[in-house]
């Protein structure tokens, strides 16, 4: 069975983080229609979804996947690179730990989830503005154990690596090449995004399934060539805090 975690949209939503746009007014009652479109999209594709609360100090609390990463094995609560998010894991890391046993990212170590790709055993790690080289050897030291690589990625343009690079199958990724060097990903084959949408290499794959917003079309036809099935889904409210798709949920194998 699969859990998604989620987290309530933040009445301060609209005092989120920005690195790469600019601030536009939000929408709270359609972010969070928008939201809830998203949970159902992740319980179409066969998650229970369970979602903690939020409260107005955690504008970004919404975008669950930067506090924490899942494997099999072991969750492990991040320290995110924004000082100003660091309050949200603490609830995230008690709903983990009804799953997993639960490791902390320790200071200095910065990271966030949304700089962390995994495929299979392998784990790409974005060196960001807010992930570190300290967390990734920490993440290292973690998962080694359990057969997992650690390769990190410098990230140029985008806030996260994955805005300019997600998994569509266990060997083909969609991606942004002005954003990561395509080279170190050698293995695998590639979808480029349209060079007309910048933005779209964020999408959620669950099982067979990909979750994508509706406003990447072009993008979302070279996927849907693979004979991928997505979903589209609306989510320009909360874009406008630099969140997309991945960023909503933390996926449990449970
Ligand atoms: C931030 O800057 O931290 C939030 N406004 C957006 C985080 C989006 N997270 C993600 O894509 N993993």
């Amino acid at each position: 069975m699969l859990t998604a975690l989620t987290r309530e949209v933040s009445e301060a939503l609209g005092a989120c983080e920005l690195t790469h746009l600019t601030r536009a007014p939000i929408d709270i009652e359609r972010a969070r229609a928008q939201h809830a479109a998203y949970e159902r999209a992740l319980a179409v594709a066969g998650c229970q979804v369970e979602r903690l609360t939020s409260d107005p100090t955690m504008p970004d609390a919404v975008f669950i996947e930067d506090s924490a990463v899942v494997f099999d094995e072991v969750a492990i609560v991040t320290r995110p690179g924004a000082a100003s998010r660091r309050a949200e894991t603490e609830a995230v890391a008690q709903a983990l730990a009804l799953y997993r046993p639960v490791k902390s990212i320790q200071t200095p170590g910065t990271v966030d989830g949304g700089d962390v790709l995994v495929v299979g055993r392998r784990l790409f790690v974005g060196r960001s503005t807010r992930t570190n080289d300290d967390a990734i050897a920490q993440m290292h030291q973690i998962l080694a154990p359990f057969g997992y690589t650690v390769c990190a990625v410098p990230v140029r343009g985008c806030l996260h690596l994955k805005s300019a690079v997600t998994a569509l199958t266990d060997n083909l990724l969609l991606a942004n090449p002005e954003w990561i060097d395509k080279g170190l990903f050698s293995t695998f084959g590639f979808v480029d995004v349209d060079p007309l949408e910048p933005m779209a290499a964020n999408a959620l794959r669950i099982g067979e399934r990909i979750i994508y917003p509706i406003v990447f079309p072009r993008t979302a036809e070279r996927i849907a060539g693979h004979g991928l099935q997505l979903h589209t889904i609306d989510v320009s409210e909360l874009a406008k805090a630099e969140g997309a798709v991945t960023c909503c949920s933390l996926i449990v194998n449970s």
